[in-house]
């Protein structure tokens, strides 16, 4: 299982652009709206400088990075949710991803057309904002009506409650609100969890820009907020991993546009990574929600790890590679074993032990 981001924006502001520098996967990306029709789909591997080290520790054969997934969809326009541009096929696209990614254009460049002819990036958030929530209420409108005329009259508590849910989320959209904004509690969530609902994804904004543009806006979320200069972004990737890196050094970035991205993913997913050890001699790299327990995350590995948990052989990433060897780190004492209630932590190391 991967977690994946769904690249939303409007047209010909640099998503397929996008998704080509982080996947490095030629795709159509040209100078003309809705040049992306069918969705995009590609993984990319989360960069993991420790991941190295350990497995020389570990003396792996082999070693696996952690990967998400992005899919790069067609343009979204005003008016997509009631079937404009590619309207509702475009968004059944992203309903299933685990986050979204918005690409907000905010630099000047004659040559590249603006679908409104004018850069003004608060007005396009907007813009794609409102689609989200015009497609989310229509869904939500359909599903009370579906209960109502199920039920006849004769309602139950479940049920009640769900109407309840429904009608809580449709107050929030109605007044141009996220889903997210309505606070939703867990139970309220899982209860309305089938309807994939757009606006209640975790959202990245990313700010499309060019070496001249200006912080001319905010972006309310500082959580989920990235810059990026895209173009640059896609002719770094076309150079080999050691080239780009000098080539950053002398622009003075610190890190990638992958590495920015993929933190802010981990950050608003709530994600941590953790290293499956001592399996077939391959040290690989996992990712889950923060929070999950031992068993569960055995289960992403394989589910019979998750049904016959017995326990997890444990120690930080850090410490094992301090300690340079599995061996010593046993020997000192520092491998510990955790029950079914362990909570998983960012950088354990695992061994997990399973009835067969
Ligand atoms: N100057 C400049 N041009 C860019 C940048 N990002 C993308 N472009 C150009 O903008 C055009 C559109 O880019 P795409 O990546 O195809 O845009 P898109 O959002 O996928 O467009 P649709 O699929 O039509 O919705 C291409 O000609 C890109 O080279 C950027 O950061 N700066
Ligand atoms: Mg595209």
């Amino acid at each position: 299982m991967s977690f994946s981001i769904g690249i939303i924006g409007l047209p010909n502001v640099g998503k397929s652009t996008l998704f080509q520098a982080l996947t490095k996967k030629q795709v159509d990306a040209q100078n003309y709206p809705f040049c992306t029709i069918d969705p995009n789909v590609g993984t990319v591997k989360v960069p993991d400088k420790k991941l190295d080290k350990l497995a020389s520790v570990l003396q792996a054969t082999k070693k696996i990075p952690t990967v998400i997934e992005f899919v790069d969809i067609a343009g979204l326009v005003k008016g997509a949710s009631q079937g404009e541009g590619l309207g509702n096929k475009f968004l059944s696209n992203i309903r299933e991803v685990d986050a979204i990614c918005q690409v907000v254009r905010d630099f000047e460049d004659n040559n590249i057309i603006h679908i409104h002819n004018k850069i003004n990036p608060q007005n396009d958030i907007q813009t794609i904002n409102m689609e989200l929530i015009l497609s989310d209420l229509e869904i939500i409108l359909n599903k009370i009506k579906k209960i109502e005329k199920q039920i006849k009259g004769k309602s139950d508590k479940i049920t009640e409650k769900k109407i309840a849910v429904l009608k809580k989320i449709e107050k929030c959209l109605q007044t141009e609100k996220l889903a997210r904004e309505a606070n939703l509690d867990i139970e309220e969530k899982k209860i309305i969890k089938d309807l994939n609902l757009l606006t209640l994804k975790p959202m990245i904004y990313l700010r499309n820009i060019n070496e001249k543009s200006e912080t001319k806006f905010e972006i309310k979320e500082k959580l989920g907020a990235i810059e990026m200069n895209i173009k640059m972004e896609a002719e770094l990737a076309e150079l080999n991993d050691e080239d780009a890196k000098e080539y950053r050094k002398t622009l003075g970035l610190q890190e990638s546009g992958l590495d920015k991205l993929i933190i802010a993913s981990y950050k608003i997913l709530n994600l941590i990574t953790f290293y499956s050890a001592s399996f077939k001699n391959i040290n690989q790299a996992w990712t889950i929600k923060k929070g999950t327990k031992a068993p569960q995350a055995a289960g992403v590995i394989h589910s019979d790890f998750e049904k016959g948990f017995i326990r997890a052989e444990i120690i930080n990433i850090n410490k094992l590679i301090e300690f340079g060897s599995e061996i010593i780190a046993k020997e000192k004492g520092a491998i510990r074993a955790e029950g079914k209630n362990y909570i998983m932590q960012e950088g354990d190391v695992c061994n997990f032990l399973f009835n067969k």
